[in-house]
């Protein structure tokens, strides 16, 4: 436990620039002062909330290659797990900061310590990587160079010759004990000083599409609601298709790159980003949201519409988290402003004993603002039984434009009766997760009935996104179990239901 509240708030200090001084255990007459200072005051590493910075407290392989990359400029790329530093990780082994397996892109071992002599030969390839030292003189002057694996010879050299490491008072470099936050801070501020241009943590620029495709961004453009019909820039009708990905706080690696544009290859111009707030996800794990970021980042370079998820379930009403909810949704779409390509699903599914009037509706009037603040994108909002009550929405609809409203359905639970609803309610509706399945995500699959619900949206141009792109061991899933997506989507990798889906985008 108290390790996760240190991981916990240590992710809060990477991600959050702020500027502190007078850490409590931090003093003008500590080595490691300036350094400390100038990294939180850059807004890259900073203290805990009870005041102390723990200089030191160990740091992770994670938190090490996670700060080293921020501060040397490294943009975080398609990781192979959920773990919240997979992206930077994936970017760093990618670039040759470090061997397959000093660090494997499993992440088992990213929650390790990180040694001295790996972090000093990562720190040198982040920031100099040119660098050379002298192997007879530091050999010479450093007492334990005994105690250094073959491997690290050159970068600790480099390092030592350069003035990015010192021996401790004996003469000792150390290099198997584990790194400080202290070390840390001073290692990475003398070599990025060295380097040169250091600047103040800014997050990863949104990314511009690498390729246009048919129904894409870059064909519709920025879209809007008229009437009940999703239009794009034009006021054309248009439709979005596509996966829904499952909690990326499980299933993360199914909503990289790789995955995202595959699915854009079978046809689908929509990927939707489900974060769930409980069981794990954002409330609990806040760092989800860098897996999710990747996610909507990855489906924008892919020229695909892209739904931003605040997946409430088992906390079905969405005022539970409500002040969470307005803080996420503000930096998303400060984050991602007007960028054609983003739509906001506010509350997954409402469920439990709520009502539209009393609880989701004075939700919508809390996030749509804050929203609004940044983006006139569309905004998806659920209604309670888990996004079916459309005809209570209907008697007090939201006030504001671009407004859709979701209907979820499960093919071997939901029928007519919920097609007929939406066909009355008269509302813009948005099919933002239907399931081949029966509701518990599993059993059948019903294709029978899940081609009427195809052929009933097609005819009222009703976009839709399907649940979900993952290989989890039940039959809603679109992937076979142990499907490897790294290499692209194969025919024989696809479920059942992700052959009828794929078929149908
Ligand atoms: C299901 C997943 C299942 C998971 C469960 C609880 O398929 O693996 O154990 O959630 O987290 C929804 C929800 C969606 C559900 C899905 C199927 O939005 O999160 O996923 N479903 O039960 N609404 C209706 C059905």
């Amino acid at each position: 436990m108290k390790k996760k509240i240190f991981i916990l708030t240590l992710i809060f200090a990477i991600f959050t620039c702020s500027c502190v001084y007078g850490y409590s255990d931090v003093k003008q007459s500590d080595w490691f002062y300036d350094n400390v200072t100038k990294m939180s005051d850059m807004g890259y590493l900073a203290g805990y909330e009870d005041g102390t910075f723990r200089p030191s407290g160990i740091i992770t392989k994670a938190e090490l290659v996670s700060v080293a990359g921020r501060v040397s400029g490294l943009i975080p790329s398609a990781g192979q797990t959920s773990h919240w530093a997979a992206p930077m990780l994936q970017a760093a082994l990618n670039s040759g900061f470090y061997d397959w397996d000093e660090v494997p892109p499993t992440g088992e071992t990213y929650d390790e310590p990180i040694s001295r002599q790996l972090a000093i030969k990562i720190i040198m390839k982040a920031f100099l990587p040119d660098k050379t030292g002298d192997y007879n003189q530091v050999s010479g002057k450093v007492r334990d160079f005994s105690q250094l694996d073959g491997r690290y010879y050159d970068t600790v050299i480099a390092a030592y010759s350069n003035g990015v490491v010192f021996g401790d008072d004996n003469g000792n470099l150390n290099p198997k004990s584990n790194l400080t936050r202290a070390e840390a801070c001073a290692i990475i501020m003398r070599a990025a000083d060295m380097k040169g241009d250091t600047k103040p943590y800014e997050p990863t620029p949104i990314p511009k599409p690498v390729k246009t495709r048919k129904g894409g961004v870059s064909e519709n453009g920025a879209l809007h609601v008229d009437g009940t019909q999703l239009v794009n820039e034009r006021g054309e009708a248009v439709v979005l298709h596509g996966m829904s990905s499952h909690g990326l706080q499980w299933f993360g690696n199914f909503a990289s790159e790789n995955a995202i544009g595959e699915t854009a290859d079978y046809g689908a111009n929509l990927f939707r980003c489900a974060m769930y707030t409980s069981e794990g996800g954002y409330i609990s794990n806040p760092s989800v949201k860098d897996t999710l970021i990747n996610a909507v980042d990855s489906a924008i370079r892919q020229d695909m519409y892209v739904i931003i998820d605040w997946h409430i379930l088992s906390d079905g009403d969405p005022m539970t988290y409500a002040d969470k909810a307005e803080e996420f949704f503000a930096e998303m779409a400060e984050r991602y402003g007007d960028n054609p390509a983003v739509l906001y699903e506010i509350c997954n599914e409402p469920n439990g004993d709520i009502s539209w009037d009393e609880n989701v509706k004075p939700y919508t009037e809390r996030i749509i603002p804050v929203i609004r603040a940044h983006s006139n994108g569309i905004i998806l909002v659920g209604s309670p039984t888990w996004s079916q009550d459309l005809h209570e929405a209907a008697k007090n609809p939201i006030e504001a434009e671009n407004i859709m409203y979701t209907c979820h359905f499960y093919a071997g639970t939901h029928t007519d009766w919920l097609r007929q609803r939406i066909a009355d309610c008269g509302l813009p509706v948005f099919v933002s997760e239907w399931g081949t399945s029966a509701a518990d995500g599993n059993g059948g699959v019903y294709l029978d009935e899940a081609k009427k619900w195809i052929d009933f949206m097609n005819e009222y141009g009703i976009s839709w996104a399907n649940w979900s792109l993952c290989d989890k061991n039940e039959s809603s899933a679109a992937l076979v179990s142990g499907a490897d997506v790294d290499d692209g989507i194969s025919e024989d990798e696809l479920s059942d239901s992700g052959k009828f889906v794929f078929g149908n985008f």
